[in-house]
């Protein structure tokens, strides 16, 4: 097993875990709570999800919170993401449910008490249905929802909660909903996908305008999936096909939420390929006034591309300006089908340094899902997950030379604590520190859990 005395981390880090509420909560037809896309989805068409498995279970942690929050201590963890499901806190867009503010106000309380910095994110891919049904995020007041959404949030929550986050990967819920069919509407439209991608980072910066109208003194920012592009080879086909990809996934998001502006080579590409969608110079001005205390990143595999063999022009499809390559020599988690590199975090590093100010972030998803986890436990029901604990072990020791190379990286969150609901597998692959039995609810430590505490302690030693 990897050794839990050689990771040397700064002071202050924030060792923990992150989650979000629709695939943690449970609760979904219940307290006042009304449905969000996920639950309407499900309920109209469950032969979509893995065995019919919808987030209207999940590990139930609205009943089980103040407990999980005990497991945490006992890992000594310092800060823990969720979210708010905005179907709970405001059912009908407006009118505030007073079980939901119960029910968070209790539970970021236990994690304060706890010595548990809450993170708390707005929107985690769980639109409305209310808001769905007046077109989503082709809806154009969807933006001014929001913000009123997140405005409420610090009203009700910004006693017990500092550190908020507006968005958890925004490009998923565009690209999933517009291109690939993996979310509600699943429709294939590449122009409103940019319009969608858009409205998001109008939202992002009316919902920090709004929160900063609240509270000034809040910690503000937002969570990106920064998966770094690499190409197949240095042949221009290959760097342009890098290069699209890089301004799509990853700039077009960073540049919007983070510095406010889009830049010239994104613009170029979206007026060659007629992508460009309808702004105005009111909300590119509120865009462009966005400042951010800090951001996560969400880091699991790189993406590698190669230049189409045949395209459509102007484009259609991002597969018109670049396919996945397969890298030889990569290594695989096969069970989720993604490759491990932990060599990534150096870019990524040195991308936040270089082109954007350093602003302070922390890797806030990381992880690694598999399947059948019950073939690894022993006589005492713990999970042997050495391959959990070699893969944090690794992509930590990244982070350990990257931070000595000037990354302001401030903490780490495995995704996930107690295994939860996924959108796409239901429980098929398994994350967390602790097992969840469905049946019961019971949660079982595994032995990754263990690993990471000595981790902590040894750091909260001093790190000699
Ligand atoms: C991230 C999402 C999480 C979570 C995780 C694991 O991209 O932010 O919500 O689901 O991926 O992915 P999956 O559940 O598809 O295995």
């Amino acid at each position: 097993m990897k050794p839990t005395d050689k990771i040397n981390l700064p002071k202050d880090f924030w060792f923990g875990a992150a989650a979000s509420a629709p695939q943690t909560e449970g609760a979904a037809q219940i307290d006042g709570k009304s449905p969000s896309t996920w639950d309407m989805w499900h309920t109209l068409e469950p032969e979509r999800f893995d065995q019919a498995m919808g987030p209207n279970v999940t590990s139930d942690v609205y009943h089980h919170y103040r407990d999980d929050v005990k497991r945490m201590q006992a890992m000594k963890l310092n800060s823990y993401r969720t979210s708010i499901a905005w179907t709970r806190l405001l059912p009908d867009g407006n009118t505030l449910n007073p079980k939901a503010v119960t029910f968070y106000r209790d539970y970021f309380k236990a994690m304060r008490e706890g010595g548990i910095e809450p993170v708390i994110n707005l929107f985690h891919f769980d639109m409305p249905w209310w808001l769905m049904e007046k077109g989503g995020w082709e809806y154009e007041g969807v933006s001014d929802a929001f913000a009123y959404y997140a405005q409420v949030c610090v009203e009700t929550f910004g006693d017990l909660v500092t550190y908020w986050t507006t968005f958890n990967e925004p490009i998923v819920h565009v690209e999933c909903s517009y291109l690939y069919g993996y979310h509600y509407p699943a429709i294939h439209d590449f122009k409103k996908a940019i319009h969608a991608g858009y409205q998001t980072i109008l939202a992002h910066a009316k919902a920090i305008q709004a929160m900063r109208m609240v509270n000034p003194n809040l910690k503000l920012g937002t969570i990106l999936n920064l998966t770094p592009v690499y190409g197949k080879s240095d042949h221009i086909a290959d760097r342009k096909a890098q290069e699209a990809a890089d301004l799509l996934n990853t700039k077009s998001f960073l540049d919007g939420m983070v510095l406010g502006r889009f830049s010239e080579p994104l613009l170029d590409l979206l007026r060659e390929h007629d992508l460009i969608p309808d702004t105005n110079d009111d909300d590119l001005e509120i865009i462009s006034k966005v400042k951010l205390d800090f951001i996560g990143v969400n880091y699991y595999q790189p993406r590698r591309v190669q230049a189409p063999v045949k395209a459509t022009y102007p484009a259609q499809d991002p597969k018109d300006l670049y396919i996945p390559y397969t890298w030889p020599k990569r290594r695989m988690n096969p069970y989720r089908g993604w490759e491990i590199y932990p060599e990534a975090l150096t870019d990524i590093a040195t991308l936040i340094k270089e082109d954007y100010h350093n602003i302070p972030w922390y890797l806030s998803e990381n992880g690694m899902g598999v399947a059948d986890e019950m073939r690894f436990v022993d006589e005492n029901g713990t999970i042997q997950d050495d391959y959990r604990i070699e893969f944090i072990y690794d992509h930590l020791s990244v982070l350990e030379q990257a931070i000595a190379d000037g990354a302001n990286c401030f903490g780490y969150h495995l995704w996930t604590f107690v295994d939860c609901w996924s959108w796409l597998n239901g429980y098929r692959n398994r994350y967390g520190f602790y097992r969840v039995d469905l049946k019961t609810q019971k949660r079982y430590p595994k032995q990754s859990s263990f690993w990471m505490r000595d981790v902590i302690e040894h750091h909260q030693k001093g790190g000699e």
